[in-house]
């Protein structure tokens, strides 16, 4: 197949590229770099060197002999180059990682806000416009978020993969409905990918657009096989307050001697992948797509769930570093239960990476390995949900 990654430079997106890619597929990078824009306005890295993309693309292409081509693209505001790129291209399928994607960034200002909806609303409705513009029947598989559920708002029920089956009352009888499972997001970015299903949901109706739209949970490592090849190939790790996710963050903590950042009580469950089924989970939504004519298809991309404290926990007991409870910089419930239905990848053949002492340690090294590019004053999260909200000072210099 010719795939588009769009968001091809980031965490997920670079690795994605190289595993369809090393598979055979004929991959083209759709990126505007702004990613690495925002850490120059955080003042903060990736942990590991990432190298730019000129570098990655013909060292890919020295030891393998597979080409990637890249194209510096901003599909939230150049909708008529896009249009060009899809014609010029024609390709089979797109894989849209291309948002903005933290939380608490989302919600560090006004201007984030604005910029989070902006980017990530246009983006999407762009492609899905340009897709029908161009005529081609192209395949959209979207990253979307476990967040879009909310976190337990059925309790111990477990959260379907994307549609949930009411019973309406009605003067004439009950009526039996599929509708999308109801929208609770926890962030202006989580509220974004609300959005996005709406979009998708209309294209699919209105136009027959094939929409593959995967919920996923936290991921965790850095590593898959092919961005191991080479130290030139590393993936990004982000371990700062903003961008750095819970898993990785502890794991960076404990790799560097710092304690582990538990937001409150650590009540919250999660659900999580490594980055090694992220890319396998791309691959087989690829080859599974949606009918034309069909609704959106949607998977819960998610091998395991697990609570804040018990990872910590888990990561204190084999490392020796404490356990910090801090203020919480955001609105959340204190603590949540979290059910996952996560049948449709099981069911297509994704034999899931659990978290594992293995695992943890080759992240660990990663940590360990880079830990003098870390900036101790970045590790703290202090982007608040509301103003006035208080959070802890730096614990290590
Ligand atoms: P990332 O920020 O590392 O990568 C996103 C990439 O998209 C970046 O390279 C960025 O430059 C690019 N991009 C953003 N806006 C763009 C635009 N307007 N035009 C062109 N390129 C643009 O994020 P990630 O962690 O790789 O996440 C990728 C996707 O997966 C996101 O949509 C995110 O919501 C979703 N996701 C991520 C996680 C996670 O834990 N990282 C979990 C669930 C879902
Ligand atoms: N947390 C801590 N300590 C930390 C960092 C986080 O206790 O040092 C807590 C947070 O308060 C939160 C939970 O851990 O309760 C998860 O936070 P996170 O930053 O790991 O994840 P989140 O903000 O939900 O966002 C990440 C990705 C996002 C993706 C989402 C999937 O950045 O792109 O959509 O995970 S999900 O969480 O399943 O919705």
């Amino acid at each position: 197949m010719k795939v588009l990654v769009l968001g091809g430079d980031g965490f997920c997106g670079w690795p994605t590229a190289l595993h369809l890619s090393n598979v055979g597929h004929d991959v083209v990078i759709v990126d505007n770099l702004s990613r690495r824009c925002i850490d120059v306005e955080l003042e903060v890295e990736s942990l590991t060197p990432i190298r730019p993309m000129g570098e990655r693309l013909s060292v890919w292409k020295e030891l393998t002999g597979k080409e990637i081509r890249f194209i510096n693209l901003d599909l939230a505001e150049e909708y008529d180059r896009l249009l060009e790129v899809l014609l010029d291209e024609a390709p089979d399928a797109v894989v849209h990682f291309a948002e903005q994607r933290a939380a608490p960034y989302s919600m560090r200002s006004s201007k984030a806000k604005r910029f989070t909806v902006d980017n990530n609303v246009s983006g999407t409705h762009n492609l899905l416009c340009a897709i029908v513009e161009s005529g081609l029947d192209i395949a959209v598989v979207h990253l979307g978020t476990m967040g879009v559920y909310g976190y337990g708002w059925s309790g111990t029920a477990p959260i379907p993969e994307g549609y949930l089956t009411v019973t309406v009352d009605t003067p004439d009888g009950d009526l039996r409905r599929e509708i999308l499972h109801p929208a609770n997001p926890g962030s202006v970015y989580h509220m974004t990918k609300t959005l996005d299903q709406l979009l998708f949901s209309f294209y699919a109706k209105n136009d027959q657009l094939r929409i593959t739209d995967l919920h996923q949970g936290i991921v965790w490592g850095t590593q898959t096989p092919e961005t191991a090849i080479d130290e030139r190939l590393i993936n990004r790790f982000d371990y700062d307050g903003d961008y750095g996710t819970v898993l990785n963050r502890f794991i960076m903590q404990a790799a560097i001697g710092h304690p582990l950042t538990v937001h409150g009580v650590g009540g919250q469950t999660r659900a999580f992948i490594h980055i090694r089924d992220t890319v396998r989970c791309i691959e087989i939504a690829l080859r599974n797509p949606p009918e034309r004519g069909d609704k959106v298809s949607v998977f819960n991309q998610v091998t395991e769930t697990y609570r804040v404290s018990e990872l910590a926990e888990l990561i204190s007991k084999l490392t020796g570093v404490e356990i910090a409870f801090l203020p919480n910089p955001r609105i959340e419930a204190v603590e949540n239960e979290l059910e996952v239905t996560r049948e449709r990848f099981l069911g297509l053949g994704l034999d899931p990476t659990t978290l594992s002492e293995g695992l943890l340690d080759e992240t660990r090294e990663i940590g360990k390995r880079y830990a003098d590019r870390a900036d101790l004053t970045k590790i703290i999260a202090r982007s608040v949900w509301k103003t006035g909200m208080e959070t802890s000072p730096d614990l290590m210099r």
